[in-house]
């Protein structure tokens, strides 16, 4: 009865206020409230943790809200969403970012420390989410971030790892992963959804049935998995716009194996069960690595799955056209990680929604857009067949059809080049036949995004040339970029001071262009010492760090120079330790005179390396053994010290990056499709030393090429100097150095032989020996810089005044305009 539930709506209402209060009296009573009712503690006694978790669920109502109140005004307005499928998500430490964009940051600090508490203290206290690896992950958390800014109607889609990235641990200079069970102190960020689950299949088999005198397949599952939805509140910043991420989880189903109960062992039954939570229970660690491994296909198809599910429930709710779903939805892959959407979604639309082929295959074309993050083709992933068609063999049927379509299509377009139809095939003839996961990707899209300018040309000319000749159209390019808030304002809180100081504004943190205004004071004084304050600050930060964790004091006046970054062979963390090696012999063979004119360098390097990657795994302890002997050498002293920082992750890079003065980029021309550390960097103020990679081309064109110290081949260059191969000359310092490993200046020679090996002769793929003497240079030209304290502070402010452009803000609203067609929808305040 309509009379009697709107007096209870209006009786709720008065019962509560309408937004909870921020004055400082309403903050500590909520905050007391939390310890005493929610983390059960007494509010007469309470540590620093608990306090943490209460000032969380504060902060977590008020993010609740607006939550809510944006996903009411989405409901309402039914704008086109963008549905951001992707495997992984960084998203590090959550409570100071939230407060920032809620605008409240100042608030709790104060209501805090009425209570006797501090903020930054408290915010140190919460573990990351590392539900990621590396660049591509971090990545999703930066444009979720951007997403809520900008007001876009945008859902993330993710999986909830009960097990993050492993923690990375050295003993004796050797990397041990031990698991990170992050959960076991509660996610206060997250809700869960008991209520919003799916069954997910697996297994089984497809027969041909009849419906309404018409021919279709049934698939009839083997297994199946309930997935729960866990949703995790985004806030944009300076809105009141609040987007969410969704994380599946797995749970067994009530529907799985009923019958193993009636006839088998009951425990036997039950422990079964519980094998589903094992879907979502790991993230894997192997960056960019295809084993062909089960458990991470049924993750892949797990989270599209429930998804896919999901999404349709949502457009089902107020829509009875298949022909609208383009209008309102746009799926955006994240990689080919989320690939299977797109035969789920065919398998959804002709199994249970009865459409025709042509009107299912219509749709898709209208609705995925694929972003690929690779540049070499070993790095694409290849499913073999077989696993695919025991675990989906209904979607092995859909992308077989998939295929005899196109290639029928194309056979009209090119003839019977039989050698561009292989290529070009979804299906991988040989030993193994595989199904290619980029070419069903760039097949079913309507645009395939690179993410950078040379990493599109690369797509363009290399890795998709046979499809970009085919359908040029479809390749854009949209330039990575990261978030000003995460990277500005919540890791360097004294420089979003001074910038909003200087430029007279907060109005950069949601507009990053106005940074170009700083370019009006790179030569004034005044902003000149307060620049070098800021600095100064953040590498003190930096050093009582590294202190408390290796006990080694490193002194400020120093160059901080930073290498932090997953470890491959082609981003060279080998050609930095060479370097450094390089450095030290020089040094030892100086006489006094010329020590004096050293300029004092602290070298960072830090990252994981992929649990099975040897070579990886041998540069760590390298570095380690090169540490070892540097910094125990008293001849050298402050001149030269080099740190290992354990445990790269977001919270660490927080702390590193504003404390860095030179950051390092070595990668080979070429192999990294952008690079996104690089642009946290160039906020901050930290000088880049780097190849013309990536998007590091894009960033000197901004800054200038006077401000960056470039150096190596050019991505043009790299393939004719491996042809060279054996002929190619390398410098006599290269030679000594790797000879320095070889003989045990470090111990350990024979571990490190192979990595000796892999760098020597016509082994060097990745060109270290030819890049030596270019890379030294581009090294004394920061030194010379360093010393003209007010050239490189000049070429500091640059440095940020130029990185507007790497925002993830100006990414997303190219996404938004030129891949996904969405509008913004705002909630009004
Ligand atoms: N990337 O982090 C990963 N993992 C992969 O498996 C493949 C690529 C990185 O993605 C970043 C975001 O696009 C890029 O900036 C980076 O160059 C790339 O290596």
């Amino acid at each position: 009865d309509f009379g009697e539930r709107k007096g209870q709506a209006e009786r709720m209402l008065g019962l509560m206020d309408v937004f909870l209060k921020n004055d400082p009296i309403s903050l500590q009573k909520d905050i007391l409230h939390h310890v005493e009712y929610t983390v059960a503690r007494s509010r007469f006694s309470f540590d620093d943790f608990e306090a943490y978790q209460a000032l969380a669920h504060s902060v977590r109502d008020r993010l609740i809200e607006r939550w809510h109140d944006t996903l009411i005004h989405f409901k309402k307005e039914d704008p086109k969403r963008v549905y951001f499928l992707s495997l992984e998500f960084l998203m590090g430490r959550s409570l100071s970012n939230i407060v920032i964009n809620l605008g409240i940051r100042d608030q709790f600090a104060d209501a805090l420390s009425q209570l006797g508490f501090d903020f930054e203290v408290l915010a140190e206290q919460e573990g990351d989410a590392c539900l990621g690896n590396g660049g591509l992950a971090r990545l999703s958390a930066c444009q979720m971030d951007s997403l809520a800014t900008l007001d876009y109607p945008a859902v993330g889609y993710g999986l909830r790892y009960q097990y993050g990235l492993f923690r990375q641990v050295i003993v004796d200079g050797f990397q041990h992963e031990q698991p990170d069970y992050w959960l076991n102190f509660g996610n206060p960020w997250e809700i869960e959804r008991i209520h919003i689950t799916y069954p997910v299949k697996f297994y089984g088999t497809v027969t041909d049935e009849f419906l309404n005198g018409e021919k279709c397949k049934v698939w009839v599952p083997g297994e199946m998995v309930e997935a729960v939805a866990y949703d995790n509140p985004i806030p944009g910043y300076g809105t009141r716009n609040t987007i969410n991420l969704r994380l599946w989880a797995a749970k067994p189903s009530d529907q799985h194996d009923m019958e193993s109960f009636n006839t088998g062992d009951y425990v036997d039954a039950v422990v079964n069960r519980q094998r589903a939570e094992s879907i979502s229970s790991i993230l894997y660690p192997d960056d960019r690595s295809y084993q062909g491994k089960e458990l991470r296909l049924k993750q892949q198809y797990f989270f599209v799955s429930a998804s896919v599910q999901d999404i349709f429930r949502r457009f089902k709710d107020t829509h009875k056209k298949f022909d609208e779903f383009p209008e309102k939805v746009a799926l955006q892959l994240n990689d080919t990680h989320p690939s299977l959407a797109i035969a789920e979604v065919m398998r959804v639309l002709l199994d249970e929604e009865h459409l025709s082929w042509h009107r299912a295959w219509d749709i898709i074309c209208k609705i995925f857009s694929f972003t690929t993050h690779t540049v070499s083709p070993e790095g694409l992933e290849k499913i073999p067949v077989d696993l695919l068609g025991n675990l989906l063999p209904r979607h092995l049927q859909i992308i077989y059809d998939i295929n005899f379509n196109f290639v029928e299509e194309l056979k009209k377009m090119i003839g019977l080049d039989y050698d561009r139809l292989t290529r070009m095939s979804i299906v991988e003839e040989g030993a193994v036949k595989n199904i290619r996961m980029a070419n069903l990707s760039v097949i079913c899209s309507h645009t395939v995004n690179g993410v950078s300018r040379l990493h599109s040309e690369l797509l363009r000319t290399k890795l998709f040339k046979d499809f970009y000749d085919l359908w040029p159209h479809k390749f854009q390019y949209k330039t990575n970029g990261v978030t000003q808030r995460r990277w500005i304002v919540v890791s360097n809180p004294s420089l979003c001071a001074l910038i909003s100081k200087w430029l007279g504004t907060e109005a950069w943190i949601r507009d990053i262009d106005l940074l170009i205004g700083l370019r009006d004071y790179a030569t004034n004084a005044e902003l000149h010492q307060e620049w070098k304050m800021v600095k100064k600050v953040n590498k003190i930060r930096l050093a009582e760090y590294i202190e408390a964790m290796s006990g080694l004091k490193v002194s400020l006046d120093a160059m901080f120079d930073v290498q932090t970054k997953r470890i491959h062979e082609y981003k060279r963390q080998l050609l930095n330790i060479l370097g450094i090696i390089h450095r030290y012999d020089c040094i030892k063979n100086m006489d006094k005179n010329d020590r004096k004119k050293v300029v004092p360098r602290v070298c960072i390097i830090g990252g994981k390396a992929a649990p099975g990657y040897e070579i990886a795994k041998k540069v760590i302890k390298l570095c380690h053994a090169v540490a070892e002997k540097i910094n125990n050498d008293n001849d050298i002293g402050d001149l030269l010290k080099l740190v290992f920082i354990p445990d790269y992750n977001v919270s660490v890079a927080e702390m590193v990056i504003p404390g860095a003065d030179l950051s390092q980029h070595l990668s080979t021309a070429g192999h990294e499709a952008s690079g996104t550390g690089s642009m946290k960097f160039l906020m901050n103020g930290c000088l880049l030393l780097a190849t013309a990679d990536g998007s590091t081309i894009e960033m000197v064109e901004e800054i200038g090429q006077d401000n960056v110290f470039l150096f190596g081949a050019k991505a043009h260059e790299v393939v004719a100097l491996r042809k060279k191969g054996p002929t190619l000359k390398v410098p006599l310092q290269f030679s000594r150095v790797v000879r320095m490993i070889r003989d045990g200046h470090f111990g350990f020679e024979d571990y490190f032989k192979s990595l000796c090996d892999k760098i020597e002769g016509t082994s060097d793929y990745f060109l270290l020996g030819a890049d030596f003497m270019s890379y030294l240079e581009a090294q004394a030209a920061a030194d010379k810089a360093f010393v003209d304290e007010e050239r490189w502070t000049k070429m500091s402010i640059l440095s940020a005044a130029g990185s507007g452009r790497f925002s993830s803000d100006r990414t997303i609203q190219e996404y938004a305009e030129n891949t996904w067609d969405i509008q913004p929808c705002r909630c009004p305040f």
